[in-house]
């Protein structure tokens, strides 16, 4: 038994960010019906291959746990067609750019006609307002969100991060939002329209950089390595590098290694409850008693010196063991893994993070698993389905559709 057993995904996604909130929502148990247009399909299949005429890593990697049904939701008998699956369905989710569900003729009234008891979940680029009827994708999301302009070094340009987060996260929380939407229709008995922004998802990210904006007007940001250099602020949050986005300072050092090996770094957080363990491991004792050492506020301003030194010490062990000797003198740190490295770590291949998935074109590859684990309702990671793979079968199943109206709607070309 899985959390979302009973529940029936119209899944009208495609790209990145719809297709990973109706990946999740497969994952926790819901029959995820990826509709897709015959012959074409979702355009991610056939981006970035590595292998001809096979599924991308692109499209097969979010693309888990579903059925794929091909169908012209534009022509008279796949219209039809479409409009008996949102009979049966109980969530639809797309995130085709801004008015295409309209231009085939299904309004969110008309939708709500067919069934009342429908949540309809979109991913759009912008909410309401000067911006929604432009298509997005990811990195335009983070400029647009505020993230690119607080990401990067303050003498270099704005930079966009490689994670997902205007895909991905506004995915999550497209997600968040459906299975919110279900719980209320067991009270109310209806449906609801469900809208992720991606500029809103990444603007969320980044709620602590709109609480910098608002602190600049009140001072400098002392936490900044910018203000332990001298450099004047502007009136906007600036680009922090790696400076720590919290009350603790952090920054990335080299360890041993950095030379050759380009993720030989180590995050190092000087936390203020573990400044003395810092002391006695960095072979600078004297600096617990220091006066200009010895708390945060005297640190703040030679927070440069300080890392240096700490840097001093990293370089002469291994991100790994920066890792052994830190954690149990409770000093927070982190190495900087590599995606191989990543790839190998059995910790993640035992808890399901990291699965190993056999496809029938084009082997095993490498996912990531479901990120959420349920204790009552654990994630199995299933291949992703061929165009069309299971056209016959959702027809047949969930429409009761007999031979003869298989036929005639492939004649049609509907499917
Ligand atoms: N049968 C018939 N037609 C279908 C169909 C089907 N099964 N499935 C899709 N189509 C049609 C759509 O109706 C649309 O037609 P119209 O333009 O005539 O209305 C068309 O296919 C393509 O839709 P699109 O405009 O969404 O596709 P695009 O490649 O031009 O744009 C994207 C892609 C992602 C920029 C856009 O969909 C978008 O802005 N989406 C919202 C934001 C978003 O999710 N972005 C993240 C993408 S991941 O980086």
């Amino acid at each position: 038994m899985k959390a979302l057993d009973e529940i029936r995904i119209l899944d009208m996604t495609h790209v990145q960010s719809g297709p990973t909130c109706t990946q999740l929502l497969g994952w926790f148990g819901a029959d995820v019906i990826k509709v897709e247009r015959p012959g074409v399909g979702d355009a991610t299949r056939g981006q970035l291959r590595d292998i001809p005429d096979v599924d991308s890593l692109y499209f097969t990697m979010l693309n888990h746990n579903k059925r794929s049904i091909t169908l012209n939701t534009k022509d008279e008998t796949g219209k039809e067609i479409f409009t008996r699956l949102i009979q049966e369905c109980d969530v639809m989710v797309e995130n085709f750019a801004p008015g295409a569900l309209d231009r085939m003729g299904f309004s969110w009234e008309k939708i709500q006609q067919i069934n009342p008891r429908m949540i309809y979940a979109s991913v759009k680029g912008f909410g309401p307002g000067p911006y929604s009827d432009c298509k997005v994708y990811e990195n335009v999301a983070q400029c647009a969100g505020g993230s690119a302009s607080t990401t990067g070094f303050l003498d270099g340009p704005p930079l966009v991060t490689g994670s997902q987060i205007g895909d991905s996260g506004t995915g999550l929380n497209l997600a968040l939002g459906i299975v919110t939407a279900l719980f209320q229709r067991e009270t109310t008995g209806k449906g609801q329209r469900v809208l992720a922004s991606m500029q809103d998802g990444v603007l969320n990210l980044c709620r602590v950089k709109l609480r910098d904006q608002q602190r600049l007007q009140r001072g400098p940001l002392t936490e900044y390595s910018q203000h332990s250099e001298q450099i004047e602020f502007g009136d906007t949050t600036p680009r922090a590098g790696n400076d720590s986005g919290g009350g603790q300072p952090g920054c990335i050092l080299k360890c041993k290694g950095w030379e050759a090996d380009p993720n030989a770094y180590t995050y190092f957080i000087a936390q203020a409850a573990a400044w003395k363990n810092i002391c006695d491991v960095i072979g600078r004792p004297s600096w617990k008693e220091d006066s200009d050492f010895a708390t945060p506020a005297v640190r703040l301003p030679r927070l440069g010196e300080v890392f240096k030194a700490i840097e001093s010490w990293t370089m002469t062990k291994t991100k790994y063991e920066v890792m052994d000797i830190c954690n149990p003198l409770d000093i927070p740190v982190g190495p900087i893994l590599s995606m191989k490295e990543l790839s190998e770590e059995p910790s993640l291949r035992d808890t399901g993070t990291i699965v190993s998935v056999e496809h029938p074109e084009r082997g095993s590859y490498l996912t990531v698993g479901n990120p959420i684990k349920l204790s009552d309702s654990p994630s199995e990671v299933e291949r992703s389905p061929l165009l069309g793979e299971h056209t016959d079968a959702i027809l047949r199943e969930v429409l009761g559709f007999g031979d003869e109206e298989i036929a005639s709607a492939r004649s049609a070309g509907a499917v």
